[in-house]
């Protein structure tokens, strides 16, 4: 098999200079001081909170205590030689019901992160919306539903500018309207648990306008001054089309423009992928010429979070799809497309099967696709079993899944592909959304009845990586 041979090739692999390495962690997921510093409630306590929606009934109300450990946290990464660390900032510390004057120790907390980070050498890299929504935008105006949420959103990302850009040179607007769009407003297994077949397409749409007008603000008023880059972060498994048929082809292609094409075309062409609109017709909102002409070529880098690759093929006469693409996805009657797994891939606990070259054919789509855009990994990683045993945590598996993927993304640099950075997710463990506290993505252990952290192999093995910018053995 030729994937062998490129594995076994891949051995101490060194990457471009100025090649970017971090990881990435999440406001929500991180921070904890759920009601500390003035912060209004999230979309994300409110669904946390609410019995049934959690698998193990846990909150984010304490997480990995970030907000009052974060100078040790800082500390680890000096530790580890860091070059980049990707976090996101709490709309409600910021503002708390989302509009009107910031709260002073919000700014206060995110600036004096800043600040650690820097004194280290670790360039910070901000994402302004990772999913936790002032409740008070859902409540009074249905969230992302809402046309004029735009505009709240501009107004928020400026006072971030005002209040961090001097020093932060790398923003991220939205990590991964996909999810949501279809967990949080099609399923309903994220915040802020709505059910629809109609309002994914209008949440992601607004989303895009948000985006929009956000990053003409950035550039209108603070680029110029403040030298830093802007872009969204899109997440998108990889398909393989199950079998060589065009119609097995064509599934897999579409599957892609439905999960990705759905946000990036956008962002580089535009509009809507044809075949969506084509497919989901008059629940696919248009955008106005305005909106086109602040969405289109807003993306200052191709911000991409990568985790796993599934078989797409077209469904089988009178096969009901609907359960064939459950969770990863998206609306499967809309896209006529049947998602399978290979029995022979390793799974992680996440259940994501490990298919390091999917990688490496995603990288190569968006090349060709988007005119070969500079892209940063802004998120790679996989859950495991982790455990602690004689205070050791032996994460060999982590090391082969990291290994695996970034060899293919070593790969795909060697064809053209303009890959420029890599961020692992995740720091360390921390909350897993829907599923608590059940899942491991950390390069450090956390106890989570004490907080405390442990160094897991992999940090050691990272470590190194980044020291050497060579892909160890
Ligand atoms: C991403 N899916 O979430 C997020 O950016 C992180 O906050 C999260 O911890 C990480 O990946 C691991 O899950 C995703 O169902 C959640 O396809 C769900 C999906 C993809 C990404």
């Amino acid at each position: 098999m030729s994937f062998q041979k490129v594995h076994h090739e891949a051995a101490m692999l060194e990457f471009p200079k100025n090649f970017v390495w971090g990881t990435a962690t999440s406001s929500y997921q991180i921070e904890g001081g759920w009601m500390e510093g003035g912060k209004g409630w999230s979309i994300w306590d409110i669904f946390a909170h609410t019995p049934g929606k959690i698998i193990d009934g846990t909150t984010g109300d304490v997480a990995c205590d970030h907000y009052h450990r974060y100078r040790d946290d800082v500390a680890l990464m000096g530790a580890m030689g860091l070059k980049a660390y990707r976090f996101s900032i709490a709309w409600p510390r910021i503002l708390p019901t989302g509009r009107g004057v910031a709260n002073k120790d919000g700014i206060r907390f995110y600036s004096d992160l800043i600040d650690a980070l820097l004194e280290r050498g670790i360039e910070p890299w901000i994402t302004l919306y990772h999913w936790d929504l002032p409740a008070a935008l859902q409540m009074e105006l249905d969230g992302w539903l809402y046309p004029g949420m735009a505009d709240h959103f501009a107004s928020y990302a400026a006072l971030c500018f005002e209040h961090f850009g001097d020093r932060v040179k790398h923003w991220i607007t939205f990590n991964e309207p996909w999810v949501v769009s279809i967990l949080g407003h099609g399923q309903g297994v994220f915040a802020p648990g709505r059910v629809s077949h109609v309002e994914p397409y209008v949440a992601a749409h607004n989303i895009l306008r948000a985006h929009g007008k956000a990053v003409a603000l950035y550039r209108d008023r603070f680029q110029a001054r403040q030298g830093g880059q802007i872009a969204l972060v899109n997440n998108c498994d990889w398909r393989e089309p199950l079998t060589d048929s065009p119609e097995d082809r064509d599934a897999a292609e579409r599957a892609v423009q439905f999960f990705l094409g759905w946000f990036a075309d956008p962002l580089y062409r535009g509009e809507y992928p044809e075949i969506m609109r084509r497919r989901v017709g008059e629940r696919l909102p248009r955008f106005s010429p305005d909106d086109v002409s602040r969405i289109r070529g807003s993306n200052d880098f191709f911000g991409l979070n990568h985790y796993t690759t599934m078989y797409a093929s077209l469904p089988r006469p009178g096969e009901d799809v609907r359960l064939a693409a459950r969770g990863n996805g998206g609306i499967a009657e809309d896209q006529e497309v049947r998602l399978s797994t290979d029995p022979s891939w390793q799974k992680t606990t996440m259940d994501w099967p490990i298919v390091p070259w999917g990688f490496r054919k995603l990288l190569q789509w968006i090349h060709e696709r988007y005119d070969a855009p500079d892209i940063i990994v802004t998120e790679n990683g996989c859950s495991l079993d982790d455990r602690i045993v004689e205070g050791e945590v032996r994460d060999q598996s982590r090391i082969d899944f990291l290994r695996g993927y970034i060899q293919q993304c070593h790969e795909a640099i060697r064809q053209g592909v303009r890959v420029k950075g890599y961020f692992l997710w995740s720091l360390m463990d921390n909350y897993e959304w829907s599923s608590g506290f059940t899942k491991r993505f950390g390069l450090h252990y956390v106890d989570f009845p004490t907080g405390k952290r442990v160094p897991k192999s992999s940090a050691a093995w990272y470590s190194r990586l980044m020291r050497t910018n060579t892909l160890p053995e």
